[in-house]
């Protein structure tokens, strides 16, 4: 074994501030790194040539080593390879030094490692793969892992996609990092360091393609200019392996062409597109193809003139088949005006029932891209049942990095687990094993192609995805891409370590604060297969339940004042149970077998109708809500744990969005459980719903500049109302005597942070300022702010261990700025160990 060491104690490996740039490709210094014997001293890197994935590698390997361990390593020959890591291509290898043993097991993108013998050998099947090979050799050191080991490692399918949604003036869709790495108004960006940044952290973690812009697509992408662009990100990504795509506007043609159609079937159309295809690849020879949004959310597609979505997307095919180009076209096609009255009505079936009668009818280098669930990204679906339709099509799994219905990067849920969930799921297609992940690998149904697409939306922000925790999402969603076998809590160690260092506490923590977020957030938003229950209609950011029904938009629950849930089954309802293969549609059309974490997803029950626990569906609701606001209490008290284990940036940005989303889920929780008491009436049986007794709400107190107002949705503010100063230009107060007993109290004050101004607040107790701050929460977190008070902007600050006499006047000023009126909802006094 050439390396050799046992970690003693612990250390560090931070510097003091760490901005979250590097990602987990810090190669902090490994502790006690001076005991290892025997690190390489040299590396061999079979290609110099600097645009080349092995000469990334030397780099990295250079670079890694150096900070690891602290040592500089020379540039070997070919000959003196003893004490050498030789990184490289198989061919490579084998030219100069003869076969070896493992060449024929390496698959495309695969590579060899091994750390036998005199040498470390680092080969890729291709120059890509050998890069892949340096990162894993590197992250295995920068671990600890320094046992000798020697495997080869192939990728479980070929497409390992990111999509950024990314538009041309530098907004992103649905991102909440800062604007775009690629683009500024209306253009590629001159300056390509992050995107090269970017690319290193992907190839990292093996992704080998990104779509760089929205599929919601602007055609002025095709222009001459932005064709150059397009080939400068592609010259910074290609060091590291990783293709650039692009998503394409259906309507260019016409649009931004200047023909009069668009018609997919029109030659003059298929020669536009094979003209600007050409042009495209002139630039840029490698590019890994294109990505289609159509007939979806009033995109263009094939369907205006009356041709199938597959004639839509061979028309791309055959543009970008002389050049190895896929399309990856999607699946997410629906009519967003359906009517809710119509009981069989169902977004649900709108994939399958578009795309059934298609199969086999693409074009071979055609991908359909599927989104896991059938309908968008909810914090709980089944799989889609397209997976198991297209049998004679190539397939791929779309996931979302970016976490648009699941707290927008400020509340922490690992998604690991649930990716696992649905890759892992079988469809049992002619009852033979059809796991999701064996599906979209092209390996069940023997097709060419096959894959994940991840949306991931980083921006400017130095964090990446303005979370530091959010990070290990990106890694898992690299690994899983590349083996969905991995184990979800393994990974996220990997990352920790990589992160955050070598700590046993800091790993137990980050590791058990991960692993339960995912539940955490379903419980306090939406159980039971009911969906995230946010605003649909406005951010997907707070709670909202009653904009999911009484649109077209189709994620309907139902919900009435007795019962709640989608029937979908086949004998009563939508009938998209039977879309699923005959053992897994046994299984969601009886309400016995349909397990509780999907019961309202395929089924309408009584709010008294019993789950498998015992409980009734409302008890469930109140008790899971109540749970998982408490699991996000916890949160910031085990990452409190982690003072001085941590470096002060990172340690303090994680801290505030701790303490957020602890006060947000308690917004979520509240809101919930108020909607559906109120709808349903039907009691809490543990009397917490609507009964808070450590509040005094605002609208209560003695109002000075301040007037009271009915917050829309009126569950969003505790007892409905809040205040708000009356003009936009003076001071409120809102004044009480405290009447809770003496003694020390942690004091929170609900308010609402609105975009459009920064309200001013001074929090009193006899003249004494307590605390004061300002509502700025829109500059803070990148998510998606509202202009109201509502389910979003509904926030919580606390001052911790106050002292308080019963009798003490409590006093709130808030200074109104801009279009935000300093609106405050209550004040709590929590006794020690008490939420409310
Ligand atoms: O859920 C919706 C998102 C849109 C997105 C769309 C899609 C890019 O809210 O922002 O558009 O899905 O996936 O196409």
């Amino acid at each position: 074994m050439l390396l050799s060491g046992i970690i003693v104690g612990l250390f560090l490996g931070f510097a003091s501030g760490e901005d979250g740039s590097a990602g987990w490709l810090r190669y902090a210094p490994l502790p006690h790194a001076s005991s290892y014997h025997s690190i390489p001293s040299s590396i061999i890197a079979l290609n110099n040539t600097k645009s080349s994935p092995v000469y990334t590698a030397q780099q990295e390997l250079h670079q890694g080593i150096q900070g690891i361990f602290g040592k500089t390593l020379s540039n070997g020959t070919s000959t003196g390879k003893d004490g050498s890591i030789i990184v490289g291509t198989a061919h490579a290898y084998q030219k100069s030094y003869g076969d070896f043993d493992e060449a024929g097991d390496i698959e495309e993108d695969g590579y060899f490692l091994s750390t036998e013998g005199r040498q470390v050998l680092i080969l890729g099947q291709n120059e890509r793969g050998a890069l892949y090979g340096a990162f894993d050799y590197l992250s295995r050191l920068a671990q600890g892992k320094l046992d000798t080991v020697s495997y080869v490692s192939n990728p479980h399918a070929p497409i390992r996609w990111t999509n950024e949604w990314d538009n041309l003036d530098g907004s992103i869709e649905r991102g909440y990092a800062g604007p775009s790495i690629f683009f500024e108004n209306g253009f590629v960006t001159g300056n390509t360091t992050r995107v090269a940044e970017y690319a290193r952290l992907l190839a990292s973690i093996r992704i080998n393609g990104i779509i760089v812009n929205n599929v919601n697509a602007n055609a002025t992408l095709l222009s001459a200019r932005n064709i150059d662009g397009l080939g400068r990100l592609a010259d910074a990504m290609r060091p590291y392996g990783v293709q650039l795509g692009i998503s394409l506007n259906f309507a260019s043609p016409q649009t931004f062409g200047g023909l009069n159609t668009f018609d997919p079937l029109d030659p003059t159309v298929d020669a536009w597109w094979a003209n600007i295809t050409n042009q495209i690849y002139a630039r840029i020879p490698d590019m890994a193809g294109y990505l289609v949004k159509a007939n979806s959310e009033g995109q263009p597609g094939p369907l205006t003139y009356n041709r199938s979505l597959a004639e839509g997307a061979n028309m791309f095919a055959r543009a970008a088949k002389p050049h190895g180009g896929i399309i990856m076209f999607r699946a997410f096609v629906y009519d967003n005006h359906i009517n809710e009255t119509n009981w069989k009505a169902d977004r649900a079936n709108a994939a399958v029932e578009f795309f059934r009668d298609l199969d086999g009818k693409f074009d071979d280098n055609v991908v359909v891209q599927i989104k896991y669930g059938p309908i968008d990204f909810q914090v709980r679906e089944p799989a889609s049942p397209l997976f198991s339709t297209l049998r004679n099509t190539s397939t791929a799994i779309e996931l979302q990095v970016t976490q648009e219905y699941l707290g927008q990067q400020t509340h922490l849920v690992y998604l690991a687990p649930l990716w696992k969930e649905i890759l892992e799921f079988d469809l049992q297609a002619d009852n033979r094993s059809s796991k999701v992940k064996d599906i979209v690998s092209g390996e069940r149904f023997r097709r060419p192609l096959g894959g994940s697409a991840g949306v991931v939306n980083v921006g400017t922000n130095l964090s990446w995805l303005g979370s530091h925790l959010a990070m290990s999402n990106l890694y898992a969603y690299g690994l899983l891409a590349w083996d969905p076998a991995l184990d979800a809590e393994e990974i996220l160690q990997d990352w920790i370590r990589l992160t955050f260092g070598h700590d046993p506490k800091v790993l137990e923590t980050i590791t058990d604060m991960s692993m339960k977020s995912w539940p955490a957030y379903e419980n306090y938003t939406g159980n039971l297969g009911i969906q995230t229950l946010t605003d649909i209609l406005y951010t997907h950011f707070g709670p909202n339940p009653a904009t999911l029904d009484n649109n077209g938009w189709g994620q309907w629950t139902r919900a009435d004042k007795f019962s709640i849930g989608m029937d979908r089954t086949v004998k009563n309802g939508t009938g998209n149970a039977g879309q699923y293969p005959p053992a897994v549609a046994n299984v969601y059309e009886n309400i016995e077998t349909t397990p509780d974490d999907l019961l309202l997803w395929f089924h309408h029950v009584n709010y008294t109708h019993r789950l498998k626990s015992g409980k009734t569906v409302i008890q469930h609701f109140y008790d899971s809500h109540y749970e998982g606001a408490a699991t996000a209490q916890t949160l910031v008290k085990q990452w409190e744990s982690l003072q001085n284990k941590i470096d002060g940036e990172r340690y303090e940005h994680v801290l505030f969005r701790q303490t957020f989303q602890a006060g947000h889920a308690l917004v979520w929780r509240d809101s919930i459980n108020q909607f559906y008491h109120n709808l349903s009436e039907i009691e809490d049986q543990a009397k917490r719903v609507g009964n808070h007794p450590y509040r005094i709400e605002a609208e209560k107190m003695t109002l000075s500049g301040y007037k009271t107002y009915s917050v829309n949705p009126f569950h969003a503010a505790s007892g409905t109302t809040a205040i708000v100063t009356a003009s936009n230009s003076t001071v409120g107060t809102a004044t009480t005597n405290v009447t809770f007993e003496s003694g020390t109290y942690d004091v929170a004050v609900n308010y609402f942070d609105l975009i459009g101004g920064k309200s001013q607040y001074e929090l009193q107790l006899n003249n004494r300022t307590i605390g004061s701050w300002t509502g700025d929460l829109e500059d803070k977190l990148g998510h998606a702010p509202s202009i109201y008070l509502d389910g979003h902007s509904a926030t919580r600050i606390t001052f911790r261990n106050i002292t308080v006499v019963k009798g003490d006047l409590l006093k709130i000023s808030g200074r109104p700025d801009g279009i935000e009126p300093a609106p405050v909802d209550y004040v709590s006094f929590l006794p020690p160990g008490i939420v409310d």
